[in-house]
């Protein structure tokens, strides 16, 4: 009760910091609340591991070198059922919940899209009640912070942990050691077994730290366990220098911040064995705890590899099964597949991870050797198989001086899935295609899902609010049952409730803006948002196209008539993309000129906020009237911001691409603003080589004029940049077909206006949004991994309420 929250949180505060409220910071504040959440999930913790214990319950392990959880302590209040009380409690105290909050660090240890469904997918399995964990690196330093200066991104380190993590469980006594370099060469043993022997190796210590994944008012709780390196005791000698340290140390220093791009770099490579190897060790050492034959593990552990990334999972899990469990291959090899499963999150070649030879081989001479053998008989099994030998050079794991890791991770996987129906079928038809042919049955589809919990109960209250009045609440149970907001699709009263939520969002975001960016915005203006990496096949700069357009037409006649719209970016790019980097700060030379054009009259604003992270998007998708997924058609897996704007009510402007597709089927045609030109056209003029951009430079006199603007002077401050914007399109024949899709776009983008005129209409739109967005809940789409691919069930003595 609010009583005992009061008293107990008094309590700690004065055991932790001796204080009272009146004197406490709110750091000390947050800490003190952090603590008592802690304490008093830690039983749930105990009792659900234990559960899954005594029922010897077969657990999934999700492997992924990427984690976005954000903040932590909204959503574990709430699956706490904490919230309503905490907020109360801290009121009568004088204490608004919101200010502690906003002292708690962003967990931001991924680049995007991949770690955020990692994350949505803990708070998932916990809330189905699923038997499942995720396994990953504790960077000490998570996504660089953005900062813009002069228009150009500068990166900040983020040092997340300077100020401590209250969710945090140092496991010390469940360290494993991790093995790079030196030499091995096989030996008999005395039993006529092969057996490994080592010579130099560097011998790592892995560190494990827990955090518990809250499951939603169902007293579950699992675990995100992250790994640390640290010299081991034996080893300290050796590392005397401290230059010899901090290489060590530099492990899992910093995440490396490329989102859909593979850098060969040696330390990524120790990164990803590294988490791989502690995490299978500890499966391992936890499945001999169960006495059961090793010969079944399968049936008590599933591992899935969260992109390639993990694919090394698939030789080191041999390489324990082998070595240290004195398996043969054949043995070794039926229970790695069984166990093993494979998502793919990107069709982009420059994602595609391969490793030199020579590099695996240096840094993890036995692994590589393991590799080797599943690459020949791969080979040779596939030698009786097919006819044309061709294929066989397509798909075998080791070619042309590289290992290609995708297809390890096909080759080792029992399932491969797709991200969204388009991407999968993609996956068969054309990218995979080879491996379909040889493996049809391991290919499936598992499109991605969003934690309504977190975007929508948390990110979204006024909202939220309204839909209990209107529909009850077991939308948050069930967000199936949002569908039932269908029924008042022509009630005026529900209409103007939703409005006023949509109203009030904007307002909180107009203000962050103001704030943060001392921008003025209207809250009348459309909300137009686009919000993800910047990468060229997102095409960002499709959207800055419309808005110079846009801005010409009002320059060429003030005084039309030209509706309202602010344009909100939030967009961080990889240190090293130089091209993404460019189109951010054209697009804030852009912003500054029209935003300060007196002419404009305020009816065009442009902002691109700062540093777009988790905590960020939770004040923007609600705030959004407008959702720009505008990708080239067949590049975007899935999306997920997408579904995210969806259900917080934005109307969609959208490509034939990823979820866009889901989204389109689930709302209908009328509801969403599908324009360009789809996967088979993007295919054809791949197929047949006949696209020209310059042609629709010279046919079209709008993309002219819009083009001529970034090499004109028009937008001040970007001669290189613009320039180069300018080459990619006409030089470099506009790799993602942004001119191609232009005259399209803003098409709809005009039928846009005209639709928000129509406030009924738009309400509406929004309305049938709202309702649908139900099948996008990522408790579905985990409960379909759990079925599907790692066959797992939920506990059954579900909240056996301890004291
Ligand atoms: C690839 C390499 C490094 C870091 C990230 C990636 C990556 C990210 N690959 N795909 N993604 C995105 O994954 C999301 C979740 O499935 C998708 O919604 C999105 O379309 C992918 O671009």
């Amino acid at each position: 009760t609010k009583e005992q929250f009061i008293t107990q949180f008094k309590k700690r505060l004065s055991e932790k910091y001796a204080m009272g409220v009146e004197d406490a910071s709110p750091t000390e504040l947050y800490n003190t609340l952090g603590s008592l959440m802690h304490s008093a999930y830690s039983s749930d913790r105990h009792h659900t591991w234990r559960q899954y214990l005594l029922n010897k319950q077969k657990q999934a392990y999700y492997f992924s070198i990427e984690f976005l959880p954000g903040k932590l302590m909204a959503s574990n209040l709430l699956n706490m059922d904490w919230l309503e009380t905490v907020e109360e409690g801290l009121a009568e105290l004088g204490i608004d919940l919101a200010d502690l909050t906003e002292v708690e660090q962003d967990m931001a240890l991924g680049n995007g899209g991949l770690g955020r469904l990692a994350s949505c997918f803990m708070d998932s399995i916990a809330s189905c009640g699923l038997p499942g964990n995720g396994n990953g690196i504790r960077y000490e330093y998570g996504l660089f912070k953005q900062k813009f200066i002069d228009g150009h991104q500068v990166e900040l380190p983020d040092d997340w942990l300077s100020t401590g993590n209250v969710w945090e469980v140092r496991k010390d006594s469940k360290a494993v050691d991790v093995c790079f370099y030196g030499q091995v060469h096989l030996e008999e043993d005395a039993n006529g077994k092969l057996k490994p022997v080592y010579k130099n190796q560097q011998v790592l210590r892995a560190v494990p730290y827990d955090t518990g994944m809250i499951g939603y008012k169902n007293n579950i709780v699992n675990n995100m366990r992250l790994w640390s390196v640290e010299i081991p005791n034996s080893e300290e000698s050796k590392y005397r220098s401290l230059e010899e340290r901090r290489t060590i140390e530099d492990l899992t220093a910093v995440l490396y911040p490329d989102d859909s791009n593979a850098k060969g770099q040696m330390t990524r490579l120790a990164q990803e064995y590294f988490f791989v190897s502690a995490g299978i060790q500890s499966i391992v050492r936890y499945y001999h705890t169960l006495k059961e034959p090793i010969h079944r593990i399968h049936e008590y552990v599933a591992i899935h590899i969260n992109d390639t990334h993990p694919a090394l999972c698939i030789p080191e899990f041999m390489r324990i099964m082998l070595d240290e469990e004195g398996m043969s291959w054949e043995e070794a090899w039926a229970v790695t597949l069984k166990v093993m499963s494979y998502t793919n999150h990107t069709i982009m070649a420059e994602a595609m991870e391969k490793w030199p030879i020579d590099m695996l081989k240096q840094l993890l001479p036995r692994i590589y050797q393991i590799i080797e053998e599943i690459d020949r008989r791969f080979v040779e099994e596939t030698e009786l198989k097919v006819h044309d030998r061709s294929i066989i050079d397509r798909t075998r794991i080791i070619n042309h001086n590289q290992v290609h890791m995708a297809h390890l991770a096909i080759i080792g996987s029992h399932s491969i899935n797709g991200v969204a129906k388009l991407h999968s079928e993609l996956l068969k038809t054309v990218v995979l295609h080879d491996f379909y042919s040889l493996y049809p049955a391991r290919f499936n589809n598992k499109t991605n899902g969003i934690a309504e919990r977190r975007w929508l109960q948390l990110a979204n209250r006024p909202l939220s609010s309204v839909l209990d009045k209107t529909i009850g609440t077991s939308w948050r149970d069930n967000p199936e049952d949002l569908q039932q907001l269908l029924n008042y699709q022509d009630d005026q009263k529900v209409l103007n409730a939703l409005a006023a939520a949509k109203r009030q969002n904007k307002e909180n975001l107009a203000a962050l803006i103001k704030k943060t960016q001392d921008i003025t915005v209207s809250p009348d203006a459309i909300f137009d948002v686009q919000i993800k990496r910047l990468h060229a096949y997102k095409r960002q700069l499709l959207n800055l196209m419309h808005i110079i357009k846009c801005y010409q037409d009002i320059k060429n006649n003030p005084d039309s008539e030209f509706y309202p719209r602010v344009f909100i970016f939030g967009a961080k790019a990889a240190p090293s993309y130089a091209y993404a980097k460019t189109i951010i700060k054209c697009i804030n030379e852009t912003a500054n000129l029209v935003n300060n054009d007196p002419d404009v009259k305020d009816r065009l604003k442009i902002v691109f906020l700062e540093n777009y992270n988790v905590s960020l998007a939770e004040v923007i998708i609600p705030a959004a009237d407008v959702s720009e997924q505008i990708s080239l058609a067949s590049k975007e897996a899935s999306g997920t911001s997408n579904m995210k704007l969806m259900l917080n009510g934005a109307v969609t402007i959208a490509t034939l691409d990823g979820a866009n597709i889901e989204i389109r089927d689930a709302v209908g045609e009328e509801n969403i603003n599908i324009f360009g030109i789809t996967e088979q056209e993007v295919y054809d003029y791949y197929e047949s080589n006949t696209y020209s951009a310059v042609s629709y430079f010279e046919k079209d006199p709008v993309i002219r004029r819009v083009l001529e603007a970034f090499i004109d002077g028009t937008i001040p401050n970007i001669q290189s940049e613009g320039r180069e914007v300018f080459d990619s399109l006409i030089r470099y024949n506009d790799e993602f077909f942004v001119l191609r899709d232009f005259e399209s776009y803003v098409k709809a983008q005009e039928k846009i206006t005209e639709c928000y005129k129509d406030k009924r209409k738009w309400q509406k739109i929004s309305l049938i949004n709202i309702a649908n967005a139900g099948v996008f809940s990522a408790d579905e789409t985990v409960k379909r991994y759990a079925d599907d691919i790692w066959q797992i069930e939920p506990v059954t003595e579900y909240s056996s309420k301890k004291g």
